[in-house]
């Protein structure tokens, strides 16, 4: 029998406050790009996506994601842009965000280290407020959209008919300074 798998990704979510603004930018920018507004409850920014994974793996990304520290920090988010091929429209920043990239450097050099798949490509830190767009945004906001990050979570994302639904397997506090 084939061992069932679980797709999982490492991710930040916005406190209330930001949500409820995001979640409006993303049924304005749906509007605008011609795209799908993801849901309130979707809204987040991927850390690290580790895709299909075995039980037992998901246990070594939790002792691994467990050794991980890094202080508290606040998100700015300032940037529209899109990716034309696979029609997301996303939020991300205009500036560079160092404690952002250092989480995800550690969280990275973890999992190489477990010998998990990494992405390759430079870190393009973005949160999808649409898909199926059809028109590419590219603006910046007034005033950058910001929360301060205090845990990232370790998630499921199972595919359903109406969309992802994605599922907390745990969740790391960072340190306070
Ligand atoms: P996206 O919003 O740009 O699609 C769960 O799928 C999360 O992992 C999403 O935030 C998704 O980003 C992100 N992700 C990153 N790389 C992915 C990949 N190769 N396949 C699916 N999702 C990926």
């Amino acid at each position: 029998m084939a061992e069932s798998t679980q797709r999982v990704f490492f991710a930040l979510w916005p406190d209330a406050p930001a949500r409820a603004i995001i979640a409006g930018l993303a049924r304005e920018v749906a509007l605008e790009s011609g795209g799908r507004p993801t849901a309130l409850n979707h809204i987040h920014l991927t850390l690290a996506f580790v895709g299909e994974q075995p039980a037992i793996r998901v246990d070594s990304l939790r002792r691994l994601a467990g050794v991980v520290r890094a202080r508290t920090f606040m998100l700015a988010l300032d940037e529209i842009g899109g990716f034309r091929r696979t029609g997301i429209a996303w939020l991300g920043s205009s500036t560079a965000q160092p404690e952002l990239a250092a989480l995800h450097d550690d969280l990275t050099r973890a999992l190489q280290s477990r010998g998990f798949p990494v992405d390759e490509r430079p870190y393009a830190p973005h949160l999808t407020l649409a898909r199926r767009s059809t028109t590419v945004i590219d603006r910046r906001l007034s005033q950058p959209i910001r929360w301060r990050v205090n845990s990232f979570t370790l998630m499921a994302s199972e595919l359903a008919s109406s969309g992802p639904a994605y599922r907390t397997i745990a969740e790391w506090s960072l340190v306070t300074a």
